[in-house]
């Protein structure tokens, strides 16, 4: 095992572990990247890493795993204080976690739901994931990030779930800034931030893993 004191099990493609490596970035935190092959077999220290989920992200700090992509952002958050990510207030504090939760469970599996389906089933995920980016919309009102004038925790969890919407427009044959012109305002001005840039791929290579994915799960395009 690695003496690294931060390693982080990634796969370049998973929102999720873009979500910690922005963190790490916005944190000013090296980290050593060990790429899994989620595929073909994952290594062993993720096993015994997250046993429960057997998935990534799983960040080793000091060689004690954490797993869950928003635990693991608030444990960067406590851990290295300077700039915060969270807001200090708890009732703000409750409420980004709460915009955290929904884009985990509604955002993400609406947008999948849009490269899984063809036809009416593609309408009505299409649908469901122009509303949540609506409900999103909502949420960010005037300010230029979700955490005001500052870019943080809600935007890391946010942003990293955008690196597949070229994809889904693809998929689905519509653009999310015909829907939702704020929201994508606010991802325009996310990805000219530097830890941002650094960490999203090339959204056409996203949409070629998922055309790859559309394939080994025999999804007709
Ligand atoms: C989701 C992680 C996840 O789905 C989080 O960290 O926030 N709730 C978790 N990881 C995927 C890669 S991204 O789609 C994964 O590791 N999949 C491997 C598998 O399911 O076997």
């Amino acid at each position: 095992m690695s003496k690294a004191e931060v390693v982080l099990l990634d796969c370049w493609a998973s929102p999720f572990c873009m979500r910690v490596k922005i963190a790490l970035e916005e944190k000013g935190v090296e980290h050593e990247d060990r790429g899994e092959d989620l595929f073909g077999g994952k290594s062993e220290l993720l096993l015994k890493s997250n046993p429960i989920y057997q998935k990534v992200p799983v960040l080793l700090h000091k060689e004690k795993p954490l797993c869950e992509s928003t635990i693991i952002v608030g444990y960067i958050d406590e851990t290295w204080p300077s700039q915060p990510l969270l807001p200090t207030c708890p009732y703000a504090r409750a409420q980004a976690r709460f915009w955290a939760d929904f884009i985990d469970k509604k955002v993400f599996n609406a947008g999948s739901n849009i490269w899984r389906n063809k036809g009416e089933a593609q309408e009505v995920a299409k649908k469901e994931f122009i509303e949540c980016l609506k409900e999103l919309e909502g949420a960010l009102g005037e300010k230029d990030f979700f955490g005001g004038d500052a870019f943080g925790f809600v935007d890391i969890i946010a942003i990293a779930v955008t690196s597949w919407f070229v994809a889904y427009e693809k998929c689905g044959g519509f653009k999310v800034d015909d829907h939702c012109p704020k929201f994508s305002a606010w991802m325009d001005r996310c990805m000219h931030r530097k830890t941002v840039a650094k960490v999203i791929p090339d959204p056409e290579k996203i949409y070629e893993f998922v055309l790859m994915l559309k394939k080994m799960n025999g999804i007709d395009a």
